[in-house]
């Protein structure tokens, strides 16, 4: 097969390739990926030189760019990873977050239809279990869920989710869909939640909790993810959409204290002088309370589990970010100290 992945460059992608490549040297990859500020092609160092991998420089919105590399690597299959975000960022700034995530992926789509006769091709996308809202103290999120965006991000993403749903029921494109839970792991840019607190801790900087720490995110462990998306690949059905969850709740003040307590084990740092970097700061706007997953249809159907729990995975990506400085160092230009600035200056 050929697979044409976008957002090859960014956390989830990269570590899909990384799996991926070396496994199915049978398959060709190729990455299409607009490398904007969180995308890094040295995340993709260990395959870059594989004959079965290819990188194509493409921003999604550039329609004639988009379509001249459909017609020269004629995918029988693409994976949609390549989207804006991070939901601070979608509020100080929500336009890229429409550009890319809506403009980007009906371009998509508009290349896909363009190149695969009817009922030929697959495209899978990859979206968030935050199209669904907010859950209170109980329940979980189920495939026939309510869309119930609450940031520009996910407004954003659930957009993106009825486009590629309506091209398949207006045009009979072959689809599938993923919403999944909060990704961690090696390679995750230090904006979001786990990364940003590793790199504080290991600088001995304030830990920024938004309100009280009390909001709830379900995390899946990356390379658990990527497994999901090539099971569905595989073995789902067009048309059909599944829940990827990590079976993993933790509260944020819980994630924070496990963090504490790891990089004291794994670095001989004391643990009470890293919890007391903990820093209560405003909440965020919309600040959905709780997130959980209820995977149980890739399971029953599809064999898939996650394999890692959350502090097997957390300990793995601590272990990573130590042994990783100089990508560290090289994501952390310019434009991520203005961010950092930017969110956090005023707090
Ligand atoms: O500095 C922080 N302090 C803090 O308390 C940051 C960056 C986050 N938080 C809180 C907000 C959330 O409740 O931690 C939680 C996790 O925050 P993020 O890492 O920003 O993730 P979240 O907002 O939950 O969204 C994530 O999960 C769904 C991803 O960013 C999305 O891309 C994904 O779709």
């Amino acid at each position: 097969m050929r697979i044409l992945v976008t957002g090859g460059a960014g956390f989830i992608g990269a570590n899909f390739l990384n799996l991926l490549v070396p496994r199915h040297p049978e398959h060709h990859f190729v990455n299409l990926d607009a490398l904007t500020y969180a995308a890094n092609l040295g995340s993709l160092e260990a395959v870059a030189n594989r004959p079965n991998y290819t990188f194509e420089r493409v921003d999604l919105c550039d329609f004639s760019a988009l379509r001249a590399v459909f017609a020269q690597h004629k995918p029988d299959v693409v994976v949609h990873f390549a989207a804006e975000s991070h939901v601070d960022r979608s509020i100080t700034g929500p336009r890229a977050f429409l550009r890319t995530n809506v403009e980007g992926t009906f371009n998509l789509l508009e290349a896909c239809r363009e190149l695969w006769p009817p009922g030929q091709g697959l495209l899978h996308h990859v979206s968030t279990d935050e199209v669904f809202g907010s859950l209170g103290a109980t329940g979980l999120f189920h495939e026939e869920t309510r869309y119930d965006p609450s940031s520009p991000y996910s407004a954003s993403k659930a957009s993106s989710d009825h486009l590629v749903r309506a091209w398949h029921r207006t045009f009979g494109l072959p689809v599938r869909v993923s919403n999944c839970s909060n990704n961690y792991g090696p390679l995750q840019f230090p904006e979001k939640l786990i990364p940003l607190l590793i790199l504080n801790l290991l600088e001995r900087k304030p830990l920024p909790v938004y309100g009280q720490g009390l909001n709830v995110r379900d995390w899946l462990y990356v390379e658990d993810h990527c497994e999901a998306i090539w099971v569905i690949i595989n073995a789902g059905q067009n048309g059909r959409t599944y829940n990827v969850g990590g079976r993993s709740e933790q509260r944020n003040i819980d994630v924070v204290k496990k963090l504490c307590l790891l990089i004291a084990e794994e670095s001989g740092a004391p643990e009470a002088e890293l919890v007391g970097l903990v820093r209560h700061v405003p909440d965020r706007p919309g600040h959905d309370l709780r997130y959980a997953i209820d995977s149980s249809r890739i399971e029953a159907e599809l064999g898939w589990k996650p394999r890692e729990s959350f502090e097997s995975g957390l300990r793995k990506t601590v272990r990573w970010y130590l042994a990783n400085r100089a990508w560290i160092d090289s994501v952390r230009t310019g434009e991520y100290r203005r961010w950092i600035e930017l969110n956090y200056g005023s707090r």
